[in-house]
């Protein structure tokens, strides 16, 4: 049995005020290539179809066009809602869409779904939408429901026993730690807003990321699963165990992830085991972040896929005027323009801001001063400073 398992579609997705929907196609038509070429029996998607509950008509559109191309090859959809998503609208005919091989879990009703695929090696597929404690709790009251982690570990307690011979797959929506770790993001799941900083400075605000966190642990308990296909984070990782993975969005929604590599999971299921690899996919228009002098970034001779999606960080000593629409010139798709002066690195960066917090306000004030004037301060202005500084912090 073998199935393609993506995450985080984010149908309808708009990117520094560009709309995504000819990329998203374009990787959604690279899938169903994908699905031929491998001969897949199912394609997995977990959670965050679209990027908002009330989808933009063509997003929608996009939508009916790939469930419809996937069924046309015989291709059987397994979709769960993710936080994104509307759980309701996205039950929308799903019992007569199931009949024709789709299977949509939006809203958790009390139990997890099973469907159950036949083939070499049959499986069943335990589709698990996106949940909070309290849905948890409304449809299972007797439970100990007190974080994500126990609503989720309830919502799994509900599978009927793990049937011999055949395989089990977890699709799931969530934030796991796998091993005491949380995933890394890729900065545009606008999940809980500190988790991005907290899975990258790992110490300190962990605890307030780990708070919604399922522990990788619940999907061992009860017989397990021999694949758990997760959407929720961005970046392509595994929580915890190889079996346990985030297929991560299948492009880059962010200038954060400008570089980044997406791929989609292929999973085959064998009486020995699990096998995965990560298939490329590659964008339309490439995220990127280039750095150096306007002039040069612009050059004809030096501009290449000019379509990218460009993130220009130039090095020049002074402001270039209309540095946009240069750039735009050179690439329409351009994002964003900052200043990266040469020879200040991350390192470089970091000590300057250290050296500068050590430094006192008067210390630090009269540099400026001295900067700005080309002269120190007289003792009359450092006299009217203080008082000054009095005034606003006494
Ligand atoms: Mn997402």
């Amino acid at each position: 049995m073998k199935f393609l398992h993506l995450g985080d579609l984010h149908l309808g997705k708009r990117v520094n005020g560009f709309d995504f929907l000819e990329d998203q196609q374009y990787i959604l038509a690279q899938v169903l290539a994908l699905c031929e070429a491998h001969a897949v029996q199912a394609v997995v998607l977990a959670g965050d179809i679209y990027d908002a509950p009330v989808p933009p008509a063509a997003a929608v559109t996009l939508l009916d066009w790939f469930l419809t191309e996937l069924t046309s090859r015989g291709i059987q959809v397994l979709a769960v809602s993710g936080n994104h998503d509307s759980a309701d609208r996205l039950d929308y005919a799903a019992a007569l869409l199931a009949r024709q091989g789709v299977h949509i879990a939006g809203r958790f009703m009390g139990s997890v779904r099973v469907v159950p695929l036949e083939g070499e090696t049959p499986a069943e597929f335990c589709l698990l939408p996106f949940v909070r404690p309290a849905t948890v709790r409304h449809y299972l009251p007797e439970a100990p429901i007190t974080d994500q982690d126990t609503a989720v570990a309830a919502a799994l307690a509900t599978l009927p026993p793990r049937r011999e011979g055949v395989a089990r797959v977890l699709v799931a929506h969530q934030t796991v730690l796998g091993g005491g770790v949380l995933p890394q993001c890729a900065g545009s799941e606008s999940i809980a807003p500190d988790l991005s900083s907290a899975a990258s400075n790992a110490g300190a605000g962990v605890n307030i990321g780990t708070l919604d966190a399922v522990n990788a642990a619940r999907f061992a308990e009860n017989g397990g699963f021999d694949y758990v296909a997760l959407g929720h984070i961005h970046r392509p990782q595994t929580a915890g165990a190889p079996h346990i993975r985030y297929a991560g969005a299948p492009l880059c929604y962010s200038l954060d992830e400008a570089g980044a590599r997406k791929s989609a999971v292929l999973v085959t299921l064998t009486p020995a085991g699990t096998e995965t690899e990560l298939l490329p996919l590659c964008p339309r228009r490439t995220m990127r972040h280039i750095t150096g002098p306007l002039a040069q970034l612009t050059d004809p001779a030096r501009v290449t896929d000019a379509e990218d999606y460009i993130w220009a960080s130039l090095t020049d000593d002074t402001p270039q005027p209309d540095a946009m629409a240069v750039l735009r010139a050179a690439y329409p798709n351009a994002m964003r323009l900052d200043y990266a002066p040469r020879g200040t690195g991350p390192d470089l960066s970091t000590q300057a801001a250290a050296a500068v917090r050590q430094k006192s306000f008067e210390e630090l004030f009269s540099a400026f001063f001295e900067q700005m004037h080309d002269r120190p301060l007289t003792q009359e202005e450092t006299a009217a400073l203080n008082e000054m500084r009095e005034e606003v912090q006494p």
